[in-house]
């Protein structure tokens, strides 16, 4: 179903017009009240009242991550502090969390999105929700919460982690959708399996997936081993949280960007010239509708690309392509630009693998190495009789097999290591990392 279809499936043009006007307010709200952010206009000297077609943005200054940083923790608010109703905080790898605040005006622009998203997936009212995202200061878990809320579905708020109840609420209270991340989905998979659960056996039917990158093949695994129709869900803390886009079931094929609120553009990360639909570049948001903490030209740091195509389901949002990758987590090995998400979906297809992976990058004298380690799945460990050396005839051929197809993919050699099912780490509820860089750079 659509939740909002005056909004999700208005006219172009109509909605051309609504984002002008967003976006005049949106710049003069930051001009007026974000004195660090009207220094960088006044430097580019674009003022508010310069912006008179949506062409206008690619005059504005940009935002990054570490604009956030340099003026922690509220620096770039456009309310007091005490106008706040809520404060969240994504942890970052390094260094100070990058900080976000909410109005309650916010927190109902944030509600109405992610019901959206969750009216997408395959909700309808009524339908028991396990909402599997971590509360917190995670933006995941309440934001989910309080759209599931306002869409009338009845939430389960177990939070992240703690599989064997996870299952046990599955079973007992019939959540229809689930939200959660897609390693964690195959996480609860494996947990089902191990206890001789056939997913059919549970009222279970939709995943709202998302957080993290994950691939098709990811997908295909996940909806066959959980028995569900799984979709994406994006977003960032910088922006809203989740409910910046969310794929429709109808096409499970890109997802839509809730453009009323959200403006995207997909940029070059070098010339910062905008590409063509299409083509795949950085994910660039300025919001349109937000009190609090209203960003211009927020540098994301994803690279996707959009497609402005007609979806069958309605929406007339642009769609964004899944996430093919980050601005930083290119790993540069030997020259060459290599994804996480490039090996995944190459090792995905091979029968008999599974999908827990991880990459080790190190650089022992001058070169660098990539190793990735993967499980084999159980029925290949099952042939080899119990036993799993890795000196095997079967494992010396796979192992062959899988770097012939990364170095076809990836045009480097890497070296592949097999490992017997459950040796690699899983998802514990929240995001799963999946690359060890040793490098000493
Ligand atoms: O991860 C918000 C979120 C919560 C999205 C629940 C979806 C579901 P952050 O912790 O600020 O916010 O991390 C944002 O996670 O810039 C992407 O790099 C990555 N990310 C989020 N969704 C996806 C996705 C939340 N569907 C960062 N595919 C973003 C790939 C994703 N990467």
């Amino acid at each position: 179903m659509i939740w909002n279809p005056e909004m999700e499936t208005m006219p172009r043009r109509e909605l051309h017009a609504l984002q002008l006007r967003r976006l005049q307010q949106t710049v003069r709200r930051v001009y007026d009240h974000v004195s660090f952010m009207r220094g960088r206009l006044d430097e580019t000297g674009v003022r508010p009242d310069r912006v008179k077609t949506l062409d206008d943005l690619r005059r504005l200054p940009f935002t990054r991550k570490s604009d956030f940083r340099d003026t922690y923790p509220f620096g770039l608010l456009a309310v007091p502090v005490s106008q706040l109703v809520r404060i969240h905080a994504s942890s970052g790898t390094t260094g100070k969390p990058t900080v976000v605040g909410y109005t309650s005006s916010d927190l109902r622009v944030w509600a109405e999105v992610c019901a959206r998203c969750l009216a997408s997936s395959g909700a309808q009212p009524g339908d028991v929700f396990q909402n599997a995202y971590g509360y917190g200061l995670f933006t995941g878990g309440l934001g989910m919460h309080y759209g599931a809320e306002l869409m009338g579905l009845v939430v389960v708020p177990v939070s992240g982690g703690n599989t064997e109840r996870q299952i046990l609420l599955l079973q007992d209270f019939g959540a229809k959708i689930i939200a959660c991340t897609p390693s964690y989905a195959l996480t609860l998979a494996e947990a089902l399996e191990a206890r001789d659960i056939h997913p059919g056996s549970l009222p279970l039917r939709y995943g709202v997936l998302g957080a993290e990158p994950w691939t098709e093949a990811m997908r295909d695994e996940i909806e066959r081993r959980l028995g569900i129709t799984a979709v994406n869900i994006y977003g960032l803390s910088e922006v809203i949280g989740p409910g910046v886009s969310n794929e429709c079931i109808e096409e499970q094929n890109g997802a839509h960007i809730f453009e009323d609120h959200f403006l995207p553009e997909v940029i070059n990360p070098q010339t910062e010239e905008p590409v063509p639909f299409g083509e795949i570049g950085e994910l660039v948001f300025t919001t349109l509708t937000k009190e609090a903490l209203p960003v211009i030209r927020y540098r994301t740091g994803d690279l996707a690309s959009l497609d402005p195509a007609p979806c069958r389901c309605g929406r007339t949002f642009v769609r964004m392509s899944r996430i093919m990758g980050r601005t930083d987590d290119m790993l540069i090995i030997r020259g060459v630009n290599v994804y996480p998400t490039q090996v995944e979906a190459a090792l995905l297809r091979v029968a008999e693998l599974s999908p827990h992976y991880q990459l080790v990058v190190t650089r022992p004298r001058t070169l660098d190495e990539l190793d990735v380690s993967i499980e084999v799945n159980d029925s290949f460990a099952k042939a080899l009789g119990g036993s799993f050396t890795g000196e095997e005839e079967a494992v010396q051929e796979l192992t062959i097999r899988c770097q012939q197809k990364l170095l076809g993919v990836l045009g480097i050699t890497a070296r592949v290591i097999l490992v017997p099912p459950g040796k690699l780490p899983r998802s514990e509820g929240g995001k799963l990392r999946r690359v060890v860089d040793q490098r000493k750079l």
